[in-house]
């Protein structure tokens, strides 16, 4: 019998929390926090996916802008619209959600957005700062299952950690941020040989595949630590991820479930990189509308 990690309830307490740390941004420098969403085509998954988005700043008292696009618009169109966005002071996270139509490159795409705004944690700088440890943005996903891991109270120190999924936005950020909090990590993928033999050493097993019932109880070690990261449909189209939740649940010392375990906390994260984003921007527009004033006043001389 496993404990189940109920992430719906760490998100909504983590979006509280931000409410008020929002509600305190704003009495005290008078700050509101700004997200843009840039939405291209009509990809059904994604359209959920971003009114979470904007129903999470919503709730959390920030101002946010949908910006829906044509899926003809040229990548170069819309790498001006992200410029646009880089350059207004009134926004302070800029995410493009993906995936983007197939003539457009999503490398270029996001390497125009300023790293200071990049809140998804795209952006090859800000990509890099995670492997040196060093960073101010975490990805929202693999963000939301640190957070995840530290409400069990396990040490993750020396554990031997398993990461199936070598993506750019989950499984290699997630083993990098494993690393720095002193876990062993192994990351397996499509071409891994004897996957079981491997899983079923993990202390913590994190599945970021894309597949229902991938992962079986024969994968999971006794009183393991099972994070589910897939988002998939089941054969009657309802919503699950990668691990048979029902088979390995008995087996685990921990697991989440989907609905309701990693996603809702990919949202909350997005909503913590997005406060710490409009905190360090507004400094940053204090700094710049001082300089201004002071050409101003040197070319009033
Ligand atoms: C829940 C995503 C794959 C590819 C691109 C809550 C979300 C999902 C599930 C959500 C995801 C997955 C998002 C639940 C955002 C997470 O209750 O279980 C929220 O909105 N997510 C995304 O923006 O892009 C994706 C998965």
């Amino acid at each position: 019998m496993a404990v189940i990690i109920d992430g719906k309830a760490v998100s909504d307490r983590i979006k509280s929390e931000i409410a008020l740390e929002n509600k305190k941004l704003m009495d005290d420098i008078g700050v509101m926090p700004g997200l843009a969403v840039i939405i291209v085509g009509n990809d059904s998954a994604s359209k959920i996916y971003v009114s979470n988005k904007i129903k999470a700043c919503e709730k959390v008292g920030f101002y946010s802008e949908k910006i829906q696009l044509s899926e003809k618009i040229s990548q170069k169109e819309l790498v001006a619209r992200i410029e646009e966005l880089n350059n207004r002071v009134d926004i302070d996270g800029i995410l493009v959600q993906l995936p983007l139509p197939k003539h457009i490159s999503e490398k270029v795409v996001l390497g125009k957005i300023d790293p200071r705004k990049d809140v998804d944690c795209f952006s090859p700088f800000n990509v890099g700062r995670i492997t040196i440890n060093d960073y101010r943005f975490l990805p929202c996903t693999p963000a939301g299952v640190m957070e995840l891991l530290k409400e069990t109270g396990v040490e993750l120190a020396g554990k031997n950690c398993v990461v199936i999924g070598r993506s750019n936005i989950v499984g290699k950020p997630m083993a990098m941020m494993l690393i720095n909090e002193s876990a062993t990590v192994t990351v397996c993928h499509s071409k891994t040989v004897n996957l079981p033999e491997i899983t079923s050493k993990a202390d913590i097993l994190i599945s970021a595949v894309g597949k229902p019932k991938f992962v079986t109880a024969d994968m999971v070690k006794d009183g393991a630590i099972v994070i589910d990261v897939g988002i998939n449909h089941d054969e009657n189209g309802k919503l699950c991820g990668d691990v048979d939740f029902n088979a390995v649940e008995p087996k685990a010392g921990y697991i989440t479930p989907v609905p309701g375990g990693v996603g809702p906390m990919t949202i909350a994260m997005l909503m913590k990189n997005t406060i710490m984003a409009a905190k360090a921007n507004a400094i940053l527009n204090v700094k710049s509308a001082g300089k201004t004033k002071a050409a101003k006043s040197k070319s009033d001389k």
